[in-house]
């Protein structure tokens, strides 16, 4: 498996006795503690990373090295490439005189420093990116033409992922939904599959997306609270805007608050119409499945992290490529019959607030992605990418749903501000890896040197180039359009509001209802209005009685009645997280060691890496413990940084410890043991982690009062400890720690 390829070569690296490769290390070289002032060429890129292949704006492979971006070559110039020999010290009239106007170079450097922010995006500002490989299997050859489903074909894939509120430096652990947008740079034009990990939208029909994002984002007087949905403005329109309910309700379930991306499904939401050979049709949804399951943050856990790591999820991502625990999905499909309703089992499959369980139509595999390098360039690659549903090879063509038709409009639209024109298919990222023979000409950055003169049609001046032709064409499908009249409406079938998200309420297992229970009390919790709470109640009253006690429980308010007769659902247990085992690649796992290190801990640490997952020494104070390189000190970890603790060494309290003024330890602490690492277990222990002991190290367990619990266990030795957590590990967390009180 590859998660094990750079984990060897960490291993390697560990065994060569020099420092470990701790993946997210910033360069590729080692730094010099003098400045360097010998030229020299310039350091090569780290291994991890990679860039957009390159290829010319109009699609054309350049054959040039991928390495042959950026700074090239041992001396610093100008933009125009004249060499410098100052850029420290502007062009004054003497040393302390005015700068001259004269200095080129101070103006081209400050000028370009003034104007290196672009905007950013409206919604989905705060993102992530990796490049990867899709290989199809083939399953989808009859029923699209689609090149890039054929069977074992490759395609280079750019993805991104996103939160959807907050601004581009906001924390990544916010309760939110999550962005999984993912460009296929395909031999027959490029597809972008703008998804996202909730398969429902907030809104039907797109009209309606400036009204839910300006009640999501902060508020226009004072610009609070920042990436989050616990605000009067939030729930003002969600429980108005009843629609709104199904995602409202995703959002407050633990698929808010991804434990990492390479954890989360993606959706693609509205239904697409696939097209084969032959012209004939089908309807499906689009479906990612992650290898490692899906799994979550604990509320708690979430939120400390935004202080501690804000950049927690784009951390794990990069540093998960970097360790060659390469994350992977499965792209799957729902498939239904095209008929005249587009309904299947009931459900008006144009309608994006509403699923169709898998349990009534399976999720079919078509291919596997695998992100397998991280960006060379934040800005150039994750920043600049510009998707758009309207970027559709032949074999894939969109559906009526008004919201997919709004989208249709809005993704070319917002580019022009933020990429400052109508040529940004010809930013690195962006450029398609089919020949592109367009007749777009101009405009602000025009990258691609046209020749010829008649750049129109029908022309014969330039023989007639390029021609239309429908072999292997985009065709635009002769779907029926029904006789209508102009309305501004929505179909009926688009009135129930409530049925789906009872149907989710009730997939969920008990402890996945207290998560959500808690997470609509928290919420609404921090409203202000009084009115806006009890609204919303009125809005849970109708999709179930028991979660809406328990909610008006919280808020200290009487529990409404249901104003329609709730619907008899038929649960879907695929909707939930909880119960089945998953591989546990790349998970971190913390080891809590002495000055001295530990018996076992350096054994149980290369059996971690073996394993796939990612080891972290952590020990009293910096350099080396025993034979072990401290990754973390005391000092520097924070439980959340883990997915699972081990002790091996009592921990006495190192020299900075402060037992009872330690901000970290809370309150004051029984001081044989360290009172950051009793927190640590403590911490870990709250939030559902696995924590294990061997040797002394079992005395912290008796000390943080844990011993003896559920997930909590001593082993005889380290290997025995790291057999007893991966059972623990494969089912995310222990749950059964915290009995739930709901059914
Ligand atoms: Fe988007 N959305 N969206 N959206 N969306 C944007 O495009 C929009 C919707 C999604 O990583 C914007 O380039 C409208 C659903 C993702 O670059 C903008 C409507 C889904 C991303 C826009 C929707 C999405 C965006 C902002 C209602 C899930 C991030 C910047 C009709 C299927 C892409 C940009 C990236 C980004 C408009 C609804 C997913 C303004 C009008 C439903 C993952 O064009």
């Amino acid at each position: 498996m590859e998660a094990r390829k750079i984990v060897d070569a960490v291993k390697d690296a560990v065994e060569a006795v020099t420092e470990p490769t701790v993946p997210g290390t910033p360069g590729s070289g080692t730094p010099t503690v003098e400045e360097p002032t010998t030229p020299r060429e310039p350091l090569p890129p780290k291994s991890d990373q990679g860039t957009p292949e390159p290829v010319t704006p109009t699609g054309f492979d350049t054959g040039a090295p991928k390495t042959a971006r950026g700074q090239q070559g041992a001396y610093l110039t100008t933009a125009q490439g004249a060499r410098l020999r100052d850029t420290d010290h502007s062009l004054k009239a003497g040393p302390r005189g005015p700068i001259l106007m004269q200095d080129h170079h101070f103006r081209e450097k400050i000028t370009h420093f003034d104007h290196e922010r672009i905007p950013e995006r409206v919604v989905h500002a705060r993102g992530a990116g990796a490049h990867g490989v899709f290989t199809a299997y083939g399953s989808a050859e009859t029923i699209t033409s689609a090149g890039f489903l054929k069977k074992n074909a490759e395609t280079p894939v750019f993805v991104r992922f996103s939160t959807v509120l907050g601004s581009r430096g906001s924390a990544d652990t916010v309760r939110d939904t999550r962005g999984f947008a993912t460009k296929f740079y395909t031999s027959e034009g490029t597809f972008d599959l703008v998804a996202n990990n909730i398969p429902v939208f907030f809104i039907q029909d797109a009209i309606k997306f400036p009204d839910i994002i300006h009640a999501a984002k902060p508020h226009p007087d004072r610009e609070i609270p920042q990436a989050q949905s616990a605000h009067d403005t939030f729930w003002d329109f969600v429980s108005l805007h009843t629609e709104a309910q199904h995602h409202t309700m995703w959002n407050m379930s633990d698929r808010g608050i991804p434990r990492s991306y390479r954890h989360m499904e993606g959706f693609g939401v509205h239904t697409f119409r696939l097209v084969d050979d032959a012209g004939e049709t089908v309807l499906v949804k689009f479906h990612w499945k992650p290898k490692l399951g899906t799994h979550s943050l604990v509320w708690e856990e979430a939120q400390l992290i935004a202080g501690i790591d804000p950049d927690y999820h784009r951390r794990d991502l990069y540093d998960a490529i970097e360790a060659g625990a390469f994350p992977e999905y499965e792209l799957g499909v729902q498939v239904f019959p095209d008929t005249p309703d587009e309904t299947f089992a009931g459900i008006d499959l144009l309608d994006p607030t509403k699923i169709v369980p898998e349990e009534l139509a399976e999720v079919q595999p078509i291919g596997r992605l695998v992100l397998n390098r991280n960006p060379t360039n934040f800005f150039a690659e994750v920043e600049q990418v510009a998707f758009h549903l309207g970027h559709l090879p032949p074999g894939i063509d969109v559906t009526n749903d008004p919201l997919l038709q709004g989208r249709l409009f809005s993704y070319v639209d917002t580019q022009l501000t933020r990429l400052g024109g109508p040529n940004y298919s010809h930013i690195p990222i962006n450029r398609p890896h089919a020949p592109v023979n367009d007749m777009l000409r101009d405009g602000f950055h025009q990258q691609g040197v046209h020749a010829g003169v008649a750049p129109y049609k029908p022309n014969s001046l330039d023989g007639g180039n390029p021609f239309e032709t429908t072999e292997k064409a985009f065709a635009d499908l002769p779907a029926r359009v029904a006789e209508s009249t102009k309305v501004r409406a929505n179909p009926v079938s688009f009135d129930d509001h409530y049925s789906q998200v009872r149907l989710f309420w009730q997939s969920m297992t008990p402890v996945e209802k207290e998560h959500i229970v808690s997470a609509y009390t928290f919420e609404l919790g921090k409203c202000y209005e009084q009115t806006i709470k009890e609204r919303q109640l009125l809005a849970l009253a109708n999709i179930d009685a028991d979660l809406c006690a328990q909610v008006a429980a919280g808020l200290g308010l009487p529990a409404p009645a249901a104003s329609i007769e709730p619907v008899e659902v038929a649960p879907s247990p695929a909707l939930s997280q909880i119960g089945q085992e998953w591989p546990a690649d790349g998970r971190i796992i913390g080891i809590v060691v002495g000055p001295d290190g530990a018996d076992g801990a350096g054994a149980v640490r290369e059996a971690i890496l073996a394993a796939g997952a990612l080891p972290l020494i952590i020990g009293p104070v910096g350099g080396h413990a025993g034979g072990l390189v401290v990754q973390r000190t005391f000092n520097t970890a924070r439980s959340v940084e883990f997915d699972a603790i081990l002790v091996a060494d009592a921990a006495a309290p190192a020299a900075d410890a402060i037992p009872a003024r330690d901000a970290k330890a809370g309150a004051v602490a029984t001081v044989t043991v360290d009172p950051r690492v009793r927190l640590l277990v403590e911490e870990a222990w709250r939030h559902a982690k696995p924590v294990g002991a061997w040797g002394s190290g079992t005395a912290v367990l008796e000390q943080a009062g844990i011993a003896g619990t559920p997930g909590v266990f001593e082993a005889e030795s380290g290997t025995g400890a790291l057999t007893t957590l991966q059972q623990f590990l494969a089912l995310h967390r222990v749950w059964e720690r915290f009995p739930a009180t709901l059914a």
